[in-house]
């Protein structure tokens, strides 16, 4: 429809430069793995391989995948109509699959959607059935969005990005006591008198703030100050723009900037970093290695157990004169141990880079893995061995000490997409948060009351597989699951019974229906339910007890209120029974 809109019907508007060549390009290669499966969430199944890395096309605009799928250009303005893809597509798939040599029992066809009124009454009573059980639940949860959208960007709305999923950290806030000379005078007549400002690292690792011995930006890098209510934060303008939607700005989608700041330029600033035993503050140093891809830009150091800043603090420390900075900005000698680690010690960072013999922070490599061995070591095998919770396993210290800073205001919750995804309509997404329906499929840990995922664990538990691994993967994507969001605002789908604003998710409605090929040639004879089948049933007398009746909730010998016949219910109910074991 956008693409339609911006360069007409037949896409003649499309500019030349934009318009590309076809060929394999690098979208051939799968995306390189998202977040390592190594922080909090360690069991994080993430997928490698997917639609989006199986394109070997490299089309810029929807209407271009179209188009080196053999369909003329002059149709494709149609596919504006959600319906017409189900019209157009399925006589193309029966032909292929014909041709393809499949038997098909092609009675039982169906489309899905409320293109079909027999169907889409069945998804109705599932749905319906779900939130009756307490399956489905209404909660504000953290999502791909897209703000052009204006709404969440699931796998298949993404035009890069698939299997990307939210990855939530801990924002700290760092309070200004002392500006550096040059970002003083560049801010000069831009904040008011007395404004409060902090930077805002993004942490993975909470339950270390007491051992921060300073605050890294990335010199190059730009950095705004935004104005959030009656404070500033300092932080990247990709990060601002994710908080946008999260609710920490006043104003929805909006990020005030007031000020906008080099890295360079804040180096040697005093801030306050909450829980730290430097209370008198630490200072704000350059690092080379600071993204703007990621978190804040603003890095949080904490040498005792993250090998990235042990290597900078020390090569800062060693050149100060050369970074232009005060030896004792970056407090080398006061490196605290937190954390007791039974492989490591307990200065587990430091451990890491004698022992990999990591030499400086351009080591990338060798970090990448002191990094991943640290988080893996710290998470599940590290006891605390400082502040509040000291003798408790970091795996129950860390929500605890992310808990306390945000109670008392110290900190609060950001998260973003572990990855970059662009829309279908060329928008970069961020994370939101949004009220959404979910299936309650959440485990303990993932959000959810944990009771549907142990029921299932129980069940994979019991099945006899093949391959131990296929097992394994059960049990990975289940602890991966957590709660799915089930609904959506556009597309084709059938509406939510009880919030119609919404639609039922494709994936969502997707679980039972195999369920309906066992009688889908009884209710009707086309796939678009047009035709009544041989049993005479109308869509319309389709209730839920007859549902329950037919799909086995319900004893055989009890019927239900309906004015279908006895026999046709009775048919119903036994094709359905026939493939029960
Ligand atoms: C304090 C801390 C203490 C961190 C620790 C780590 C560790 P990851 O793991 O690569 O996803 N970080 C955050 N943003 C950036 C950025 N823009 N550029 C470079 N580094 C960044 O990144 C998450 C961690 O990397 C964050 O958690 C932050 O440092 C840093 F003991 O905050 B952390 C073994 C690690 N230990």
């Amino acid at each position: 429809m956008r693409e339609v809109e911006q360069f007409g019907k037949n896409f003649e508007r499309c500019p030349v430069d934009d318009i590309v060549d076809e060929g394999p390009t690098q979208d051939a290669v799968p995306p390189a793995p998202t977040q390592a499966e190594t922080k909090t969430d360690i069991t994080k199944f993430s997928a490698k391989k997917g639609k989006a890395a199986a394109k070997t096309v490299k089309s810029k605009y929807q209407f271009q995948i179209m188009l080196t799928q053999g369909i003329p250009i002059q149709d494709i303005h149609k596919f504006a109509d959600p319906y017409h893809w189900i019209e157009y597509f399925p006589p193309l798939a029966k032909r292929d699959l014909a041709g393809f040599g499949a038997r098909i029992d092609w009675r039982r066809q169906f489309v899905t959607t409320d293109a079909n009124p027999y169907f889409d009454s069945f998804v109705q009573w599932q749905m319906r059935k779900l939130k009756d059980m307490g399956k489905i639940i209404f909660a504000k949860r953290y999502t791909v969005y897209s703000p052009k959208d204006g709404q969440a960007c699931l796998d298949h709305d993404r035009a890069s990005g698939e299997g990307v999923t939210v990855q939530e950290y801990t924002a700290l806030k760092m309070k200004v006591i002392e500006w550096s000379e040059i970002a003083k005078q560049e801010l000069q007549g831009k904040l008011p008198a007395g404004a409060k400002v902090f930077f805002i690292p993004a942490t993975l690792r909470p339950e270390t703030m007491y051992g921060q011995t300073s605050c890294f930006v990335g010199p190059t890098l730009k950095y705004g100050v935004f104005q959030v209510g009656s404070e500033y934060f300092v932080c990247s303008p990709r990060a601002a723009r994710n908080m946008a939607f999260q609710g920490t700005f006043p104003e929805w989608g909006k990020f005030p900037q007031v000020a906008t700041l080099t890295g360079k330029d804040v180096v040697g600033t005093l801030v306050n970093a909450p829980f730290s035993i430097l209370n008198e503050g630490v200072r704000i140093l350059p690092m080379e290695t600071v993204k703007d891809t990621k978190g804040t830009a603003v890095v949080t150091c904490v040498p005792s157990d993250s090998p990235d800043d042990y290597i900078t603090s020390l090569d800062l420390d060693k050149k100060a004169d050369y970074y232009g900075i005060k030896k004792e900005w970056v407090n080398f000698d006061h490196i605290l141990p937190i954390i007791s680690t039974p492989q490591y010690g307990d200065l587990t960072a430091k451990h890491l880079v004698e022992t990999l013999k990591i030499q400086s922070p351009k080591d990338t490599k060798k970090l990448e893995e002191a990094k991943e061995k640290a988080y893996k070591e710290g998470f599940y095998k590290g006891t605390m061995i400082y502040g509040d919770f000291k003798g408790q396993k970091v795996e129950d210290a860390k929500s605890l000490v992310r808990k306390q800073l945000i109670h008392q205001g110290l900190a609060f919750p950001y998260a973003e997409p572990d990855g970059k995804v662009i829309s279908r309509s060329g928008d970069e997404c961020t994370a939101a948060l949004l009220d959404q329906w979910f299936m309650n499929y959440g485990t303990a840990e993932n959000g959810g009351d944990g009771e549907w995922a142990k029921g299932v664990l129980q069940q994979i538990e019991d099945m006899e597989l093949y391959y131990p691994e296929a097992k394994h993967a059960f049990e990975q994507v289940v602890a991966w699951l957590g709660n799915w969001a089930c609904a959506r605002s556009y597309g084709l789908g059938t509406k939510l019974p009880w919030d119609p604003s919404v639609m039922v998710e494709s994936l969502s409605d997707s679980t039972i229906y195999q369920s309906y090929y066992s009688f889908a040639h009884l209710l009707h004879k086309d796939m678009f339910g047009k035709q009544i089948g041989p049993l005479g049933v109308k869509p319309e007398q389709l209730n839920d007890d007859v549902w329950d009746y037919v799909l086995g909730r319900r004893d055989r010998g009890d019927l239900p209120q309906s004015d279908i016949p006895k026999a046709a219910l009775q048919t119903l109910r036994r094709h359905f029974d026939y493939w029960l074991v």
